[in-house]
């Protein structure tokens, strides 16, 4: 196998081929992060899979979480014939998921980094919640990966237009699939999302069947998955993230099941996500209108009229506040530095 076969199915690309191309030059080799356990790491290089270890250079320069490496990352590493690699520098990411940690307004957490596809999952059972999927939507968009959502459980839904109708109102353009993981419905237009050069990721709360359909797809049974309780709400059965190389090229991650999305920086996302509302606000009279009492308000006036729901707006209204407290508090620690955490195509899109 040539040096190039391993890596493009995995995603590699000419932009990773140039941010690598200082490390090359003094023997460092590119490597993909495929599980982090505490400061050891798994990654895929073209030794095959072997463990590495993050080296002292990254751990003094990280101002932040999210400068460590994390699943799906690529890095420029030391790779000795056998034995464990060190891992001298992160390469710019294409995107990277983020959320805030539950409880601290400093703390960010990397769920996974270039991902091309976030299949944002939803059961059509009791986990159906359109506030939920405006948070993942806007966390999506933020970070540069494409969302796609995917309503499972299709066969115990008796009325699937309705939800329909529900997801389309705040989806924007991100694709909707109805499937059902059980008997098979809709699965086969999935695989357009997954393959050689992609990298697709799986997110949504515990037991709406991340784990069933990451197994569809592979074809083998390779993740565990739970049963229900019988209060309706999934126990966590994965665990561990973890990026899972697919045969015929391309990588899946599997993620533990989410309890709650809580935004980092996310302007762009929710502007995206709520691109209704900011379509809106291209009319108001001021250019900074907040779309509260302001007079001459595209956004008060079509509450008023009714073309904009209560509570799309309601759900607008929370996720900026959370956005703003969050930055304020920020503004009082000196040292937290707004950094540019993704290095192509962030501001292209
Ligand atoms: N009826 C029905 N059950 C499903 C479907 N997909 C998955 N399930 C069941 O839902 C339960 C949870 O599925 P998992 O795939 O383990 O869910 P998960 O999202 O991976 O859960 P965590 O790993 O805890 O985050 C299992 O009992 C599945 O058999 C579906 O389309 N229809
Ligand atoms: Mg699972
Ligand atoms: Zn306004």
């Amino acid at each position: 196998m040539t040096d190039g076969d391993w890596k493009t199915p995995l995603g590699w690309g000419p932009d990773f081929e140039a941010s690598l191309a200082p490390h090359a030059q003094k023997g460092l080799e590119p490597a993909r992060v495929t599980l982090v356990y505490r400061k050891q790491l798994r990654v895929i290089s073209r030794r095959g899979e072997h463990w590495a270890r993050t080296g002292g250079r990254i751990l003094h320069k990280a101002h932040s979480p999210e400068d460590h490496p994390a699943v799906g990352d690529w890095v420029a590493a030391r790779i000795p014939d056998e034995g464990e690699a060190l891992v001298y520098a992160l390469l710019p990411r294409r995107s990277v998921i983020i959320r805030k940690v539950a409880g601290n307004q400093h703390a960010p957490q990397v769920i996974a980094a270039n991902i091309d596809f976030l299949m944002l999952v939803m059961g059509l059972d009791m986990d159906f919640n359109p506030r939920r999927l405006e948070r993942y939507l806007t966390l999506s968009w933020e970070s540069n990966a494409k969302p796609v959502v995917v309503l499972n459980k299709a066969d115990l839904c008796d009325d699937l237009p309705f939800f329909l109708e529900e997801t389309k109102a705040v989806a924007s353009d991100a694709p909707i699939h109805l499937v059902s993981a059980l008997d098979g419905t809709g699965l086969d237009a999935l695989k357009q999302y997954v393959g050689p050069g992609k990298t697709t990721a799986f997110l949504g709360s515990s037991g709406v069947g991340k784990s069933t359909l990451v197994n569809h797809i592979l074809g083998v049974e390779l993740q565990r998955t739970g049963g229900l309780k019988d209060d309706g709400k999934g126990k966590h059965t994965t665990t561990a993230r973890e990026l899972i190389v697919l045969p015929g090229g391309g990588a899946l991650i599997d993620n533990p099941g989410l309890r709650e999305v809580q935004l980092w920086d996310a302007d762009e996302g929710l502007l995206k996500a709520f691109d209704d509302i900011t379509a809106l606000g291209a009319g108001c009279r001021f250019s900074d209108c907040r779309h509260q009492q302001e007079p001459g308000c595209a956004v008060q006036a079509a509450l008023a009229d009714g073309t904009l729901a209560d509570d799309r707006y309601e759900a607008w209204r929370q996720l900026e506040r959370e956005l703003e407290s969050r930055l304020a508090s920020k503004r009082v620690v000196p040292e937290t530095r707004r950094r540019e955490r993704v290095g192509h195509g962030k501001r292209s899109r």
